[in-house]
């Protein structure tokens, strides 16, 4: 999709579109107000105060209908310049234009754009007629809270997208369409994934028995990776106490991002946002030699964060969440080395993954900002240097991200791109200098002096809650056959006739451990074909009369691929294709 806010036509086009759609909206309800209207990437969206009116499906068809009157009326776009008196003056009976003129600065030059009857204030550019504004849509409408703040009021907002073609205009719809079949929060319905549920609250998705499996391959897959290069897993809980937050500093830096305290008995506690303190005082709990490090403490950590409810979406942002996590425990020579094998890696899992879309950022401080990131310029220096000297010696292509290293130092992070909304991070690797001798851990060098550890924070999955979500969409919900929640379903043609040959193979499948269904519903098999595709279960086994008398089975691979084999070929080839975890059957 073309980036409409940074395409130099597109952009004043939709900009004109979105007043195009003011003045609709302005001619059905007289008394609309309206507060901004920015281009975006993928369109443009007015935000407006209608009073007490909801907008529904049939307003904002009526709302396109009168935009194309509009446009085929094709009135000129002129443009005028005021003084700060002019402006106040002409938009006196609007207090949100008035906010705007008063919270604009001294230089800013005043412009208002007109068409026919309709009069906004805005910095521009447009197109020259709203004649041009003629293949547009309205996509989709909501509410939005005034200033992004939910204690203002509720606005209207409707988002819509403008182009020159009615061809261009199609694809863009097409995209918007793929897009939202490919989003896992359709998928992960189809599949059976996850569900949520306002008493369990916002943000709190409960994972459901298939979710639940494709879960646990993910933890098995990770946790031997991770046995192999030498982690120790740990279980700790997932609250702490204030003070222990406190002595990590997440109480002064990350606050906000935290669900408020509880008091129990004479405890304070909070739940817990990271699981860096609890991994530390693990730490902390044995003597260090220089020769034990480095030490590696690995948990499937349960973290509660306070995600704003408006940004909470599926399982990729939730307010419950479980890391793939670990902390690395190493003496400062030591950093290049295993920032080095954390990078191979992530570099390791996407290529058994098959994911190849993806980005590294390097995140540093900005140096001025003396607020958010601790004061040692020698040590941010220092660190961030080894860890460009790490990427560049692997050869990576990343890129640098300013100002968006965590208050503890800088750090590699891997975005990707979702069906829908911003880029997200997936792994992340940092390093940190902080949090060590917050909690004054050591261990003993080799000239028996008492040294500080440094500690690598790194999620190769990030959370398995948006690990699942984007690998849904990356692959459509086809999942490779080791990690799908249901691997092989057995359809019958006829219930009479091939039911108990269906049987026999079922209890073989599943003693071969494998997770099989049997659809033997009185469901047409037509139905019953189509109902396993939408759970886009990998193999489908269609048995009638030909497999019965011969003992053999008929395979169909992502509803469509025929396969003949018999039965000890079947078993051989599942056994093979999931042993080495392949992405294709
Ligand atoms: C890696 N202390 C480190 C840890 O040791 C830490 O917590 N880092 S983090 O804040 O970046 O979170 C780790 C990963 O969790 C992120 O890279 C991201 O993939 C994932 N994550 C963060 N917030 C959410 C959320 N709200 N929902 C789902 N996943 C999230
Ligand atoms: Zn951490």
């Amino acid at each position: 999709m073309k980036n409409i806010k940074e395409d130099q036509r597109l952009m004043p086009l939709n900009h004109s579109c979105a007043h195009l759609m003011a003045q609709a909206v302005k001619h059905l309800f007289p008394d609309a107000k309206f507060w901004v209207g920015p281009v975006i990437e993928d369109g443009f969206y007015y935000d407006m105060d209608l009073g007490d009116k909801v907008l529904t499906e049939d307003d904002i068809a009526s709302i396109e209908k009168e935009m194309k009157k509009l446009a085929k009326d094709g009135k000129r776009i002129v443009r005028q310049e005021l003084s700060r008196e002019e402006a106040l003056e002409m938009f006196k009976d609007d207090p949100y234009k008035i906010d705007l003129i008063n919270n604009m600065d001294d230089n800013t030059n005043i412009t208002c754009y007109s068409q026919g009857d309709y009069t906004d204030l805005c910095r521009g550019p447009h197109v020259e007629s709203v004649k041009e504004c003629k293949n547009f849509k309205l996509i989709k409408f909501s509410g939005a809270y005034y200033k992004g703040d939910s204690k203002n009021k509720m606005l209207q907002r409707i988002y819509g997208v403008c182009y020159d073609t009615p061809e261009d205009l199609e694809a863009h719809l097409k995209e918007i369409e793929e897009a939202k079949e490919r989003d896992h929060r359709k998928i992960g319905k189809d599949l059976d994934i996850f569900m949520n549920h306002d008493l369990v609250g916002k943000g709190m998705p409960l994972w459901l028995p298939n979710g639940a499996r494709v879960r646990k391959q993910l933890e098995n897959y990770i946790y031997e990776k991770e046995q192999s290069l030498g982690y120790q897993h740990v279980y700790t809980p997932c609250v702490g106490t204030v003070d222990l937050y406190k002595t990590s500093g997440h109480w002064d830096h990350y606050k906000e991002n935290m669900f408020p305290s509880m008091k129990v008995e004479d405890e304070e506690f909070v739940l817990r946002p990271m699981n860096c303190p609890h991994h530390m005082l693990v730490y902390a709990n044995d003597l260090h030699s220089y020769r034990d490090l480095p030490i590696r403490i690995g948990e499937f950590a349960t973290d509660f964060r306070y995600e704003a409810s408006g940004a909470v979406k599926g399982l990729e942002r939730v307010r419950c969440m479980c890391q793939n996590d670990a902390h690395l425990f190493v003496r400062p020579d030591q950093i290049g080395e295993e920032f080095k094998s954390v990078v191979k890696l992530i570099l390791d899992v996407y290529t058994d993954f098959g994911i190849k879309d993806y980005k590294f950022r390097l995140s540093l401080r900005d140096k001025n900002d003396k607020e958010k990131y601790f004061d040692d310029d020698k040590m941010w220096d220092n660190a961030e240097n080894k860890l460009r000297e790490v990427l560049d010696s692997l050869n990576i292509d990343y890129f640098e991200a300013v100002g968006e290293a965590a208050f503890y130092g800088p750090k590699l992070d891997v975005e990707v791109k979702p069906a829908v909304g911003p880029e997200i991070t997936l792994s992340t690797c940092q390093l940190d200098f902080l949090l060590p001798r917050r909690f004054e851990l050591s261990y003993i060098d080799s000239d028996g002096s008492k040294k500080t550890p440094v500690v690598l924070h790194r999620a190769i999955f990030g959370t398995f809650d948006r690990f699942t979500a984007f690998y849904l969409e990356e692959t459509k919900g086809n999942l490779p056959l080791w990690l799908a929640p249901i691997q092989v379903s057995i359809l019958p043609v006829n219930n009479e006739y091939h039911l108990e040959y269906a049987n026999e193979i079922y209890e073989l499948l599943k003693k071969n451990n494998i997770r099989v269904e049997l659809n033997a519903s009185n469901e047409k098999l037509s139905y019953r074909m189509r109902e396993e595709q939408i759970k886009k279960i990998p193999i489908m086994l269609v048995l009638g009369n030909n497999e019965r008398d011969e003992r053999t089975l008929t395979l169909r691979l992502h509803g469509n691929e025929q396969k003949n084999m018999k039965i000890d070929e079947f078993i051989t080839y599942l056994n093979e294709n999931i042993s080495k975890k392949k992405i294709d059957l």
